[in-house]
């Protein structure tokens, strides 16, 4: 029986993946190259660190470690200025009522996410307080598909991870899931996130019943 959800928030609960692929893309253009929106598909549930390598090798970069810290620094600041303009009207149709009616019907609910900025993310756009527990990428070190930030969300909320259902927009993050030994809803498609226990377009398509169903 489902007694958590754990809700992914970029791809899940908001779209950030555009204000990352353009801070992404800025840096890069400084840098001397540019790269794609489909190459930025592979940047999705990735933590900053690891994008950031992604990108070099993209552009046949080598940065040493303070080099790489710099450049991750300034990324962060073009994209938390983009998050802090962000709005509630920016929440994906149908999360912040799924939430809700799991908050309704005594689910708990947490938020787990690669993100070191999900808090500001969650104020701006007017959801915080739907969250029993937020675990995100200050709390974790090892990145998904490592389970560490679902498991640490099932301990804090105290229930058991084979009654937690994630919600993951990426591959990564539906194998974190599986790994934890939850339930795993993909939002996406089912080509990518074929893994998972069900697979949805968007939070607008779930309901109370499609849960209880896992
Ligand atoms: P930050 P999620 C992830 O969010 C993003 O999908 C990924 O593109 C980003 O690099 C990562 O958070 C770290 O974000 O730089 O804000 O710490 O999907 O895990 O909610
Ligand atoms: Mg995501």
């Amino acid at each position: 029986k489902i007694k958590a959800c754990i809700f992914d928030l970029d791809g899940v609960i908001v779209d950030t993946a555009v204000y990352h692929y353009k801070a992404w893309k800025r840096l890069a253009n400084e840098l001397g190259f540019d790269f794609t929106e489909e190459d930025n598909e592979k940047l999705k549930g990735v933590s900053r660190v690891a994008s950031l390598n992604l990108i070099l090798q993209w552009g046949d970069l080598s940065k040493t470690d303070a080099e790489k810290e710099e450049l991750a620094t300034r990324k962060n600041n073009w994209y938390v200025e983009m998050i802090n303009k962000m709005t509630p009207d920016e929440v994906l149709p149908g999360a912040k009522e799924f939430v809700e009616s799991c908050e309704n019907a005594g689910i708990k609910t947490a938020l787990g996410s690669a993100s070191k900025n999900s808090r500001t993310i969650l104020e701006k756009v007017g959801i915080a307080h739907l969250f029993d527990v937020v675990i995100d990428g200050n709390k974790v070190s090892k990145p998904k598909p490592d389970p560490e930030v679902f498991l640490k969300g099932a301990e804090e909320l105290g229930i058991a991870p084979e009654n937690c259902v994630v919600f993951e927009d990426a591959i990564a993050g539906v194998e974190a899931a599986i790994n934890g030994g939850m339930k795993v809803v993909g939002i996406g498609s089912p080509d990518v996130l074929g893994k998972a226990n069900l697979v949805i377009n968007g939070l607008n398509e779930m309901s109370l019943e499609k849960l209880n169903k896992l």
